[in-house]
């Protein structure tokens, strides 16, 4: 699975997939801001067409600097190869849809993300294709959920936005027996703190939007994992559904990529730092933080994870209108959805991000009204805390 690289993770991730003597020395990747590509000759298009010749055809199919960020992602998965999509959704539809038939199942961690529990409920309702919910803690549970039409498993780990872990190597192991492909949207992790291609599962996907990006200015999507099955979702879901990324934005996530292991380093010390604030404040109930001590998955994360991540919840010592009066008073911190920015941002996920799952689900999932989910930004914690801590103070 892996493609060797003498280099480490930081090295890799400012330096793979690009070769600047192949660019007229730019050090900077070049944006190839074109649509299509000239043959020399009807045969020579008709051989790249057939894959008998290398070379580009078109931007739907292949370009550049996608080609860029393609392989410099495969690397930092550890996968043999992976493809950009225009959102993180473009990115989680065609797999999804590159997975199943009609009359398939897919089986879920507790919780996904809102518009992925959207896309469950049209493959369901156009296409026969059912799921189910689980928490997949143990062999049993894992087992009790999976039937012959099972073709994957799609996980979120930690789950958005209740911050729970699902157990990738036991998930894996009980898979393998059955044939299924397991896949992870590793957005909240990233593969500085998580590789599970190399725990033994088969894709990875990414809302590219979010900590790849860094810098809250791309809207994008990624998956990785072996040259087979990617090359597959390549010539089917991705080409004929068509939600390929801009030359412009992958290039802005090539940049983004440079940075990554330093930004993932402040954004999880700042994140431990704010955990342990809240925690002894009175006005918190609970703080959901997997790199906290006495988070239920701490050893978990400290098994599978690098670090806690850059995202925690909490709720209120207090009803739904005190959590409004809270955020409400936010100077510092903006109240926005996405995450992994360089700005600390809070959302209301019952209202917002998963505002479209109904109430009885949520609740099933663990969001209740008075959640609230922080994305730790890079600016000073201090300063971050005392802006919480001033919120926290007014109700
Ligand atoms: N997967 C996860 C875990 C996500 O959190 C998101 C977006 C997506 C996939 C979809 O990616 P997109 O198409 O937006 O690039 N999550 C968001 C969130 O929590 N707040 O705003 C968007």
């Amino acid at each position: 699975m892996k493609k060797e690289s003498k280099y480490k993770f930081e090295t890799k991730a400012i330096h793979s997939g690009y070769d600047s003597t192949k660019h007229l020395d730019s050090l900077a990747p070049p944006i190839y801001q074109t649509s299509t590509f000239t043959f020399s000759s009807l045969e020579q298009g008709a051989n790249r067409f057939a894959g008998a010749e290398g070379g580009y055809v078109y931007s739907r199919l292949s370009n550049p600097t996608v080609t860029i960020l393609e392989e410099r992602i495969a690397q930092l998965e550890a996968g043999e190869a992976a493809l950009a999509f225009g959102s993180g959704m473009a990115a989680v539809s065609a797999v999804l849809i590159g997975l199943t038939k009609y009359g398939d199942h897919i089986l879920c961690s507790k919780g996904v993300y809102g518009c992925t529990f959207g896309l469950l409920q049209i493959l369901k309702e156009k296409y026969n294709i059912d799921h189910s919910f689980s928490d997949l803690a143990t062999k049993e549970a894992i087992l009790s959920h999976i039937n012959e039409n099972t073709a994957c498993i799609y996980i979120e780990t930690p789950i958005n936005p209740t911050m729970t872990l699902v157990n990738l190597e036991l998930v894996v192991s009980v898979a393998k027996e059955k044939g299924i492909i397991v896949v992870v949207d590793n957005t909240f992790s990233t593969p500085y703190l998580q590789q599970p291609l190399q725990l033994g599962c088969d894709l990875v996907i990414h809302s590219a939007t979010k900590f790849i990006g860094g810098h809250g200015d791309v809207v994008a999507g990624l998956i990785a994992g072996d040259q087979e099955l990617v090359g597959q979702l390549k010539k089917t879901v991705q080409k004929d559904i068509g939600g390929v990324i801009a030359p412009f934005d992958a290039w802005l996530l090539v940049r983004g990529l440079k940075t990554l292991a330093v930004r993932m380093d402040r954004h999880c010390e700042n994140a431990e730092k704010i955990a342990a604030q809240l925690k002894e404040h009175p006005k918190v109930k609970a703080v959901y933080y997997p790199g906290d001590r006495d988070h239920p998955d701490y050893e978990l994360m400290k098994k599978q994870m690098k670090k806690g991540g850059g995202l925690l919840s909490f709720e209120l010592n207090g009803n739904y209108e005190q959590t409004v009066k809270a955020v409400n008073q936010l100077k510092l911190i903006s109240i926005a959805v996405s995450l992994g920015d360089a700005e600390t941002l809070i959302q209301h996920p019952a209202s917002m991000t998963h505002g479209a799952v109904p109430e009885k689900v949520r609740k099933e999932m663990g969001i209740s009204n008075e959640l609230l989910r922080l994305s730790v930004g890079l600016e000073s914690w201090e300063d971050i805390w005392q802006d919480l801590k001033q919120a926290l103070d007014s109700v």
